[in-house]
């Protein structure tokens, strides 16, 4: 195992599932993690997820919040992180319809912040901005790479796009270290239940557990490239430990139907998907992105990222953790 005892690292969104597994890694590496989070009034700050992976004691948490710009410069001056994880959005796509606003300030203009906040404070601090697969939409070519043209279908899309381009803008103009990871579907136990495969795993666990006895879906022929958490954080800092910054598609390689997923966590728990899966039209999007497939050849040449998880062992990983989560509510 690498050790570089020296690292300090800043990440916004530390609290969410890539966050997590993000604050995991760079412990593991010798880094001090120091993770900016938001205050909620039921609880200081939301730390299932670190708890989850026994990291909480040893991540360093500083109050903020990515619409604060001088919130975010008094971080980085205190902080004087070497590497900056921008992860923190609004992400839910669905959300972004009811909520277009907001997406826009949080996970657009919240980017701008920390890139003037870098700019000013910490120009040698390397950054990493979460960008997305979404920004693709409506694509036109079978595979995406980082040359696809984007054709965003939703607000969060419209937003990631603009943090996207200003990062490479950022890049270009100051010369800032700012690298755009363009990171494809991916998933893992601490996913947040609205988003579709942890949906899925958690309404299969009920089900199996007698709590449950339908699973309700919109669009289960939307297809998507799908991987685990675990690897794309990896990306996210091989990117940084690069001499130059630049952009990366971060995907498998493989696409898959809603359905044919939900149908590997179905049998996996021994369950006829049939007798339980209901489409409901109200599930169904605004506009939606049909399919992604993203092309990672890039990030291969350039530092050997590759996925190591499949689909399907990701999601037995899932609805094995969503059943034992659960099993205390078991019906007698
Ligand atoms: P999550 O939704 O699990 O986490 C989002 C994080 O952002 C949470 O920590 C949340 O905090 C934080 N956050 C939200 N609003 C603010 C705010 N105003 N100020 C500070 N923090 C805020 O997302 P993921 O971990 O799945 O994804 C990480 C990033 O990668 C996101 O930017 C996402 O858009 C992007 N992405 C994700 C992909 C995926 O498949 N997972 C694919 C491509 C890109 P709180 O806990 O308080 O809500
Ligand atoms: P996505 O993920 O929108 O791709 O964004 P999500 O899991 O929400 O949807 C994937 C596909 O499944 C279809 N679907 C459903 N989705 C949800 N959430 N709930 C349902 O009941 C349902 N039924 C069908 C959707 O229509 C869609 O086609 C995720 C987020 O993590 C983003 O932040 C990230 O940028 C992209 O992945 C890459």
């Amino acid at each position: 195992m690498e050790i570089c005892v020296t690292k300090r690292a800043l990440i916004t969104g530390i609290t969410g599932q890539d966050g997590a597994y993000l604050a995991a890694l760079l412990l593991e590496k010798g880094y001090e993690v120091h993770g900016l989070a938001r205050r909620s009034s039921s609880s200081d700050v939301n730390l299932s997820r670190l708890d989850w992976l026994g990291i909480t004691k040893d991540v360093r948490i500083v109050d903020g919040n990515l619409l604060d710009l001088s919130g975010l410069i008094r971080t980085l001056r205190d902080v004087q992180p070497g590497e900056v994880y921008n992860l923190g959005a609004q992400s839910f796509v669905k959300s972004s319809w009811q909520q277009p606003v907001l997406t826009g300030q949080v996970t657009g203009i919240g980017v701008a912040n920390v890139l003037e906040a870098v700019r000013l404070e910490l120009p040698n601090a390397r950054f990493y901005q979460a960008s997305s697969s979404e920004m693709y939409g409506l694509i036109q070519e079978p595979m995406q790479s980082e040359v696809t043209p984007f054709y965003p279908r939703s607000p969060y899309a419209v937003a990631k796009l603009y943090g996207h381009w200003l990062t490479v803008n950022y890049r270009e103009s100051f010369g800032l270290h700012a690298s755009s990871g363009i990171l494809f579907n991916h998933e893992s136990p601490l996913r947040g239940i609205e988003f579709v495969t942890r949906k899925v795993t958690d309404g299969v666990a009920r089900i199996k557990l007698g709590l449950a006895s339908e699973l309700r879906l919109g669009n289960i022929d939307a297809k998507r490239d799908w991987g685990h958490s675990k690897d794309y954080v990896r990306a996210m800092w091989m990117m940084l430990q690069q001499d130059v910054a630049d952009d990366y598609v971060i995907a498998t390689g493989r696409t898959t139907t809603v359905r044919d997923m939900c149908k590997i966590a179905f049998e996996h728990a021994g369950l006829d998907i049939d007798k339980h899966l209901v489409i409901d039209p109200d599930l169904f999007r605004p506009a939606e992105v049909d399919v992604l497939l993203g092309n990672p050849q890039k990030a291969k040449d350039a530092f050997g990222w590759e996925a190591t998880i499949t689909l399907e062992d990701m999601i037995v990983e899932m609805v094995d953790a969503d059943l034992k989560r659960l099993s205390h509510l078991k019906s007698v």
